[in-house]
Parts: C-alpha cells; sequence; structure tokens
C-alpha cells in the first residue's frame, strides 16, 4: 500500500482527523480555552464531546469506555488544573490497563517557564502511570504524534498522554493521516510454549487462573477449551470476575479479598498452575479466610503480554509472553490428542469441583450477617438490611449482560462473592489503584460505550460524596446508569481498622449525610431509598429499565454498621507507643 499523500491543513485538523482515524467517536471532557480550535470542529468529524462535571470524571469515564469497548477512550481538559485534575483517575486507568489516550494541553510554548497562567510541567507528573508519553515539540508533527499515542495505548495496554503547547494546535502544516498501527502479539515461544505443554500432559491436578489478559484478548473460547480438555478448576483472578462465564463447570470463582472458598480450596491443590494473563497481582493472592490457600509447591505456567511481569511476583516455572488468546490456542493445539496424566482422575477432580462449589454456595447463603463482636452489636437493634442479605438480592435480580462497576470499600469489597458474569468486559473494579471514586464515573464510561447493555455502579457512601458530582453529567446527557449506593453512615473500610487495631478509638468515619436519594432528585436524576429485602430485587429491575430512556437512578440502601473482613490485615500492626503522652492510645 502506498503511503497517503500529505495534506494542507491546521494542526487542529491533524489532531482531530487523527481522532477519526482511530474510529473515535466520543470524547469526555470539560471545555476550555487551550484546545477549542479543535473542539470546534468535533461535530464536523463525528466526535461527540461529553461535558462533564469534573475532569478525574472524564478521565474515569475514558477508562469505563475503554473496559467496555475494547477500544480507545479519550479525554481532554485545560491546561494546568484541568490536566492535574486528571492524576488520580489516570493511575487507575494505568493498573487497569485501559487503553485512554488522554489529552494534555499545555502552556503555550512561548511563555513556558515564565510562570504564566495555568502553567505546569505536564509530563512529570504522569511519567509513572502512564505508558507513552508523546509531546508535540513542533506543530507540523502533530497527526505523527498523536497517532503514536493511540498506537502505544493499544501496544502496551494502558494510558498514552498527548502533550500539546496550546499555540501548536494552529498553524498552516502538511500532514498525513495515518491508519493505525495494530500489531498482533502471537502466542510465544515456541520452545516455551512445547514447556508448557509438556508440564500440564504430567499435571495431576491443573488449575488454571484467567486474568485480565483473557479479557483484554478476547479469549474466552480458547480459555473454555483448554480448561475443557484438562478438565481443570478455573479461578477469576481477583477483580477479573468477569474472565470467565460463572454459568461453565469448571468455574469456581474469584481468588483474593473476598473472594471464593471454593476456589481458594481448589488451587490449593494445585500441582501446576497455569496463569493465564495475569500479573499474579501481590493483593490477589494474599491470605482469605484464615486460609494460606496459594500452592506453595505448584508449578507455575504465567502467559502475559507484558514481558516485565512474568515470574515478577511468584517463582514460575515456564514464562510466555504472549496473547493470552494466542498462548491458550497454541497449548490446545499442543495437548490435543495427548495422552494427559489429569484424564485419570478426571472424575474425582469434577466431583471436588462440584463438592466445593455447592459447600460455598451454602455456606454464603448461611451467611446472613457479619458474626465479630462489633458487627453483632453494631446490627442488633439496627432496623436496617444486613448488607450480605442486601448483596444476595441484587445479585439475583443482575439482568442478563449487565456490566458492574465497584468502588473501594467494605462493602463493594464483600460484593466479590456475590458479582457472577458470563460475558467479559462486564466487570469493572477499582482494581490495584484502589481510589474511591473510581466505580460511579466508569459505569457512565461504559455505558456511552455500550449503551444496550446495563450498567450499574456499586459505591460506598463515603466514595459517594467523591463521585457524585456526575449525576449532573447523567442529567444533562441523559446516561443512564444506575448507582447502587449503600448507605452505612461511615468510611466503613477505614472504621473497620479501628475496631481491630485501634480499640474502637473511632475518628473522622462516622459519616452524617443527607437523603442520598434525595440529592439525587435536586440533580435532575431518580432518586429510591431501600430499606427491604423484599424491595431489593424489584428497585434494581426498574432502575435498569429506565435506562433505556436515559435516565439515571440512584438507589439508597440503608444497611446496617455491620463490617466484613478488612483489607489490609497484612499491613497494619497493633499500635505501640513509647511517649507518656500517648500511653493510652494502645
Ligand atoms: C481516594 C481515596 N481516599 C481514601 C481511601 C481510603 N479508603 C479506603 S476504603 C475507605 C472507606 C470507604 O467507605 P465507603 O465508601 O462508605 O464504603 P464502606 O467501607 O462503608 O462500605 C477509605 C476512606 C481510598 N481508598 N481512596
Ligand atoms: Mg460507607
Amino acid at each position: 500500500m502506498t503511503a497517503p499523500a500529505p495534506q494542507r491543513m491546521t494542526p487542529s485538523e491533524a489532531l482531530v482527523e487523527t481522532l477519526a482515524a482511530n474510529g473515535v467517536t466520543e470524547v469526555f471532557g470539560i471545555v476550555g480555552s487551550a484546545y477549542m480550535d479543535a473542539l470546534d470542529i468535533f461535530p464536523a468529524a463525528g466526535i461527540r464531546f461529553i461535558p462533564v462535571a469534573h475532569e478525574q470524571g472524564a478521565a474515569h469515564m475514558a477508562d469505563g469506555y475503554a473496559r467496555a469497548s475494547g477500544r480507545h477512550g479519550v479525554c481532554i481538559a485545560q491546561n494546568g488544573p484541568g490536566i492535574t485534575n486528571f492524576v488520580t483517575a489516570i493511575a487507575a486507568a494505568y493498573w487497569a490497563h485501559s487503553p485512554v489516550v488522554f489529552i494534555t494541553p499545555e502552556t503555550g510554548s512561548m511563555t513556558t517557564g515564565l510562570g504564566g497562567f495555568q502553567e505546569t510541567d505536564q509530563l512529570p507528573i504522569f511519567a509513572k502511570i502512564t505508558r507513552f508519553q508523546g509531546h508535540v515539540n513542533n506543530p507540523r508533527r502533530m497527526a505523527e504524534i498523536a497517532a503514536r499515542c493511540f498506537d502505544r495505548a493499544m501496544l502496551e495496554m494502558g494510558p498514552a498522554q498527548l502533550n500539546i503547547p496550546r499555540d501548536y494546535f494552529y498553524g498552516d502544516i502538511q500532514a498525513v493521516i495515518s491508519p493505525p498501527m495494530r500489531i498482533g502479539r502471537g502466542a510465544g515461544d515456541t520452545a516455551a510454549l512445547d514447556e508448557a505443554a509438556a508440564l500440564l500432559a504430567t499435571a495431576k491436578f491443573p488449575v488454571i487462573l484467567a486474568g485480565g489478559g483473557v479479557i483484554m484478548s478476547a479469549a474466552s473460547a480458547e480459555t473454555m477449551s483448554l480448561a475443557e480438555l484438562l478438565h481443570a478448576p478455573v479461578c477469576n483472578s481477583y477483580l477479573h470476575n468477569d474472565s470467565f462465564p460463572a454459568s461453565h463447570p469448571l468455574w469456581c470463582g474469584p481468588l483474593g479479598y473476598q473472594g471464593s472458598q471454593a476456589a481458594m480450596k481448589l488451587i490449593a491443590q494445585a500441582d501446576v498452575v497455569l496463569a493465564l494473563g495475569t500479573r499474579l497481582g501481590p493483593f490477589g493472592t494474599l491470605p482469605q479466610y484464615g486460609m494460606e490457600y496459594w500452592p506453595a509447591n505448584a508449578r507455575i505456567i504465567q502467559v502475559d503480554a507484558d514481558p516485565r511481569v512474568l515470574g515478577l511476583v511468584k517463582s514460575i516455572s515456564v514464562g510466555i509472553n504472549g496473547d493470552a488468546r494466542a498462548a491458550a490456542a497454541a497449548l490446545v493445539e499442543r495437548l490435543q490428542g495427548r495422552e494427559l496424566a489429569c484424564s485419570a482422575n478426571k472424575t474425582e477432580r469434577l466431583a471436588k469441583i462440584q463438592a466445593e462449589k455447592t459447600a460455598w454456595e451454602k455456606e454464603l447463603t448461611e451467611w446472613t450477617h457479619e458474626r465479630d463482636p462489633f458487627s453483632l452489636e453494631v446490627a442488633k437493634d439496627s432496623k436496617y438490611m444486613h448488607p450480605r442479605q442486601m448483596l444476595r438480592e441484587l445479585e439475583k435480580a443482575l439482568p442478563p449482560h449487565a456490566m458492574v462497576a465497584t468502588d473501594i470499600g467494605n462493602i463493594c469489597s464483600v460484593a466479590n462473592s456475590y458479582l457472577r458474569f458470563d460475558q467479559p468486559r462486564s466487570m469493572f473494579a477499582a482494581m490495584s489503584f484502589g481510589n474511591c471514586g473510581y466505580a460511579f464515573p466508569v459505569a457512565c464510561g461504559a455505558k456511552v460505550a455500550a449503551p444496550d447493555r446495563p450498567a450499574i455502579a456499586y459505591v460506598g457512601d463515603g466514595a459517594w460524596g467523591i463521585s457524585l458530582n456526575e449525576l449532573l453529567t447523567c442529567a444533562r446527557e441523559k446516561i443512564g446508569v444506575t448507582v447502587v449506593v449503600f448507605n452505612n453512615g461511615q468510611w466503613g473500610a477505614e472504621k473497620k481498622n479501628h475496631v481491630d487495631f485501634y480499640s474502637r478509638r473511632f475518628q473522622a468515619v462516622n459519616l452524617t449525610s443527607p437523603s442520598w436519594a434525595g440529592v439525587a432528585r435536586a440533580f435532575g436524576c431518580e432518586g429510591i431509598t431501600v430499606d427491604r429485602l423484599a424491595d431489593v430485587g424489584p428497585a434494581l429491575q426498574a432502575a435498569v429499565h429506565a435506562q433505556a430512556d436515559g435516565k439515571c437512578t440512584v438507589l439508597e440502601m440503608m444497611v446496617t454498621q455491620e463490617l466484613g473482613d478488612p483489607f489490609r490485615r497484612d499491613a497494619l500492626s497493633k499500635p505501640v507507643r513509647y511517649l507518656a503522652k500517648y500511653r493510652d492510645y494502645v
């Protein structure tokens, strides 16, 4: 193919044409003079600009958009404060491996360093939370550098920054708009795949751990074939409950915090673990429920598209730098028709899977409330719902194809056991960055990307205070999402640490709030308060139904103050004080 001929255009036109060439149809942001020259022609390029309430919301929406669609999510803002408002959300997108292209107009090149208006050095701020940083150092390079940001966001599976001195939007240039460059990764090294196949063929109890890479590479079918060939239990990696269909007999549920005990008990028996598309993040394999479940003596085969995570957290026997889908297909090819040690005991293994799943389901059903002394005390005279029972009702009422974004908090974490999906790109948790305020804007972005799928955000009442401003965006732009706000009147996850480590010296953890349903209505959204279990399912269904009319509903769930297991038992220690003044604070 011959290269397209250069054309006369302005840098703004080169930028907007590059967005169009990459299939961009929505951009999130807050209007600003810095990029108004480009914004002006968005409509003519078929691009809808979605104005938000806060730039953090814009970047979270771009993240949700990317996670739901597998395409780029794009956001833009005013130089200086608009850009610094992106920081938290870009860090979250980085850990979620989202191909977010965030466009950062910068102070004009002729005044850089003079300390003029809205000036800050915008590249170092993002250096550690971005996969690629493109800086337009000459307006004539706008198309080239913009295109590279789009290409690298995909290639490196993470945010790419496009930094543009604001005077570089103007000019008279010759530019070539290149078609997107998408580079396949392939299955990985042949010898490593042979070695992995040999190891799997001799395994007596192989277990597959399906990670985010399975979702990103669309490897569902290949992962299923491999699991079925090996009769291997499949666990979801932490917060990737949508990496393997929950309705499949080999599915065991998620590992990690508030995950599935069935998954943990089964992986504990593994002699070979195939970690497919997962970096084996340290938080995702910590002991849970008092159980040290990680199989210390198992051989581990790790497949990941990012070579830097291979063998990083756990020692591995075989590392494969490849695409999860291609690698799974290559393993199936190598194992098909081969004699497999794990076939001999498959009936026994399938029975074990079934038994563990049944036992965990029974336990979950009977686990109607938390049983530690603090929880029993606070729930005793409460007229509100037990969080676990409320979560079970939500689970039962969750519509097929639903997308659920989850925040950081005690109830959101407990929800992990009650979130099951049959389709990839359905669960958008705050992942390793763990910022409160993640879920709602992410659900908004997901809804814009997939308007026909129900979009639901689970948010604690504390985190809701951080993110509720985007109700404005939902009302103004008719983005129909459902927000389930867990009103327990506290920053619960942190309060749990006060209970466990600080002798209940509660400080800054109790919340007084207005009626969140009332607040939603004041924003022009729907708001419903739910305080009876029987109303949970019907309320969710009605709210999801209203999404079709672009209606956003807040379901304010009134729940007790009981608290599930803490996040970071691993990272806290009992207080020690040496100074007399602080003697009592132990
Ligand atoms: C931006 C941000 N600030 C603070 C924290 C620390 N933090 C983690 S969980 C949590 C409490 C969450 O409370 P809430 O949203 O009400 O949910 P709950 O734990 O009560 O279910 C806090 C403050 C955080 N993770 N992110
Ligand atoms: Mg709370």
